[in-house]
C-alpha cells in the first residue's frame, strides 16, 4: 500500500515513519509512504503558500496553486485508484469501518493543510472525501494524516504479527479492549488477577471477553447499537454487571 502525504512539514511526516509498527513496515517494503511539499511548488521569491481570506477575519488561507500542484505531483506517483482524503474538523468521521474500506484501496493521498484552511476550490476539485478524527480544532492536518495511516497500516496483511492481526479480527472487533497486566505479580499492593496466572487459555479467554464487553457497556453503550451479542456474550455480559452492580442491557433479539 502506498501513502502520500501532502503538508508543508514532511519532517514531522518522516519522523513518524521511523518507529514502531508503521516504521518496521516500511524498512519491510510493505507500505510505502511520500511527502510532497507545497512549499516545493511556489513560483516567487517568497515561497508564498498562503493568503488573506476573502470576507475579512483573522489568519490565512492556504492559497490555491501551491497546494493543487503538490496534491497533482502526489497523485500523479500514486496507482490508480487511489482516493484523495482531506484532513478536517468538519470532514465525516473517520473510525475502523472507514479504516477497512481504505486499506482495500492501492494508495492514499493524504492533504493535511494547515492556517485556518484550504481554499474551497481546491477541495471541491482535487478531493475526494473529508475526514475528521475526532470533534476538536487541529492546527494542522498532520496529526490527522498520521493517525489515518497508523491505522489502515495496521490493516495491510503482514503489518502486523499473526497473533496480534487475529485478534484485531475475532471477537475484541468492536469493543473496547481487555485489561492487560505484566509482572510483578504484585505492584503496591495491587494483584495481577489470579486467572491470568492459570494458563487456562479457555478461562483466560472468557475473562478477557467478559472485560471487553463489561467495559464496553460500562463506558461506551453506544458501540453495542451495531454488535449482536450471541448466548456466550450476553451471559458473560450479565455476569459482568451483576458483579460490578451495573444494570445489564435489556433483552435484545
Ligand atoms: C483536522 C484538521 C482538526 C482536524 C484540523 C480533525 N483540525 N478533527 N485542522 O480531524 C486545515 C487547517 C485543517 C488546520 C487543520
Amino acid at each position: 500500500m502506498r501513502f502520500e502525504v501532502v503538508t508543508l512539514f514532511p519532517g514531522l511526516i518522516q519522523a513518524y515513519l521511523e518507529v514502531g509498527v508503521v516504521g518496521r513496515a516500511v524498512s519491510r517494503g510493505l507500505l510505502r509512504v511520500e511527502t510532497e511539499d507545497p512549499r516545493s511548488h511556489t513560483l516567487d521569491v517568497h515561497r508564498t503558500v498562503d493568503d488573506r481570506p476573502y470576507g475579512g477575519g483573522p489568519g490565512m488561507v492556504m492559497k490555491p496553486e501551491p497546494l493543487a500542484a503538490a496534491i497533482r505531483a502526489a497523485r500523479a506517483r500514486s496507482p490508480e485508484g487511489s482516493w484523495v482524503v482531506g484532513l478536517s474538523a468538519r470532514g465525516g468521521p473517520f473510525d475502523q469501518a472507514v479504516a477497512r474500506r481504505f486499506a482495500e484501496l492501492p494508495g492514499l493521498v493524504l492533504v493535511a493543510g494547515r492556517y485556518e484552511g484550504v481554499d474551497q476550490r481546491v477541495l471541491d476539485s482535487l478531493v475526494d472525501e473529508e475526514l475528521s478524527i475526532g470533534d476538536y480544532v487541529l492546527s494542522g492536518g498532520e496529526l490527522p494524516a498520521l493517525v489515518v495511516m497508523d491505522v489502515v497500516a495496521r490493516l495491510v496483511p503482514g503489518v502486523l504479527g499473526d497473533e496480534a492481526s487475529a485478534r484485531q479480527d475475532s471477537f475484541s472487533d468492536g469493543l473496547l479492549d481487555w485489561p492487560h497486566y505484566t509482572r510483578p505479580e504484585e505492584w503496591e499492593g495491587l494483584r495481577v488477577p489470579e486467572v491470568l496466572q492459570g494458563g487456562h487459555h479457555e478461562e483466560i479467554r472468557r475473562w478477557r471477553l467478559k472485560q471487553a464487553l463489561g467495559r464496553t457497556w460500562q463506558g461506551r453503550p453506544a458501540l453495542f447499537g451495531q454488535r449482536r451479542l450471541n448466548d456466550e456474550e450476553r451471559r458473560l455480559l450479565e455476569e459482568y454487571c451483576a458483579e460490578v452492580g451495573v444494570e445489564p442491557p435489556g433483552s435484545v433479539d
